[in-house]
């Protein structure tokens, strides 16, 4: 695939999206969330690809939407553009994404990590919502998927003030998973991605799918959904190798089926 913004491979089971505008801290602008866009459609479509991650460069995960594409929108404009649609699109994407932040992760940028799945923090990270300095409020999930994730009143000081807070701090307020040097953070990335690529692809969709669910559904109708998926798993071949492989005391080899 050929992009001007974001860089993309497979190794085995395991795509990675760069973005790459390194110049304006990978700044999101139309382009670049377009291409994530048609990178995710083409993975979703790749039955060999059963993760994927997606990271920056040290300096910066992306410091947010590219502000300069703000100037002069209208209400109408923010509504009926493309950019709610790109959001959904993300939203919508069925397998696994491990965000690998390292340096600035900040708005549109924070939003998309934590759009993902997990997230991978360098030392270096800092995460943040600043758009209040900007005279704006998070548009891309930041005030419904923040305080999901760190509390009412953590999320309302970081949406309110626009600081931003350390990889530390984001690991102990259960924002992110894991926090390594530098250096480390796209082996680490990339391990948790084969460990999940090992597992039976149809499962991981359908765990991922009702764990999603359970942000935003009450518990009966949430334990509903689970069930049902629960259910479908059993009509993969998937899960009649991983029960005989368990019985026979060998390791699974899942096909995705
Ligand atoms: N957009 C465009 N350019 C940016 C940028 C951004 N968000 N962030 C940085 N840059 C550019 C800078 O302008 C600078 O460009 P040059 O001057 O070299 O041409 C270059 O990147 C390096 O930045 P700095 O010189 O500022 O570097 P520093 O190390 O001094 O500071 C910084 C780094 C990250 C603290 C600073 O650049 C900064 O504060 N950046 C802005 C961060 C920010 O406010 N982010 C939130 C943007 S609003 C929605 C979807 C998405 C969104 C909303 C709605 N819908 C679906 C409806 C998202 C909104 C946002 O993210």
């Amino acid at each position: 695939m050929e992009f001007q913004n974001i860089l993309t491979h497979v190794d085995g089971h395991v795509a990675t999206i760069r973005l790459n505008r390194p110049k304006v801290l990978n700044a999101l602008n139309g382009q670049t969330m377009d291409e994530l866009c048609a990178a995710l459609d083409a993975f979703e479509a790749d039955p060999q690809v059963r993760v994927v991650v997606l990271t920056g460069d040290e300096r910066a995960f992306a410091a947010g939407a590219d502000i300069g594409e703000f100037a002069g929108v209208t209400p109408v404009g923010m509504l009926e553009g493309p950019r709610g649609k790109r959001w959904d699109r993300i939203r919508a994407f069925p397998k696994p994404l491990i965000a690998a932040v390292s340096g600035y992760c900040l708005g549109g940028g924070c939003e998309l990590a934590m759009a993902c799945d997990l997230i991978v923090a360098s030392e270096t990270a800092r995460f943040g919502q600043p758009e209040i300095n900007l005279g704006i409020l998070p548009g891309a999930g930041g005030t419904q998927r923040l305080p999901r994730a760190v509390g009412k009143h953590r999320a309302m000081e970081m949406i309110l003030t626009g600081c931003h807070i350390t990889a530390q701090q984001a690991y102990e307020w259960g924002l992110v998973n894991r926090v390594v040097p530098p250096e480390a953070l796209m082996d680490e990335a990339y391990a948790l991605a084969r460990e999940i690529a090992s597992k039976a692809p149809v499962a991981v969709r359908l765990a991922k799918a009702a764990v999603l669910r359970s942000m935003d559904t009450p518990l009966d109708v949430g334990l509903d959904y689970e069930r049902r998926l629960f259910a479908i798993a059993f009509g993969t071949e998937d899960k009649e190798e991983g029960v005989r492989a368990f019985l026979e005391k060998r390791k699974p080899v899942f096909q995705g089926r």
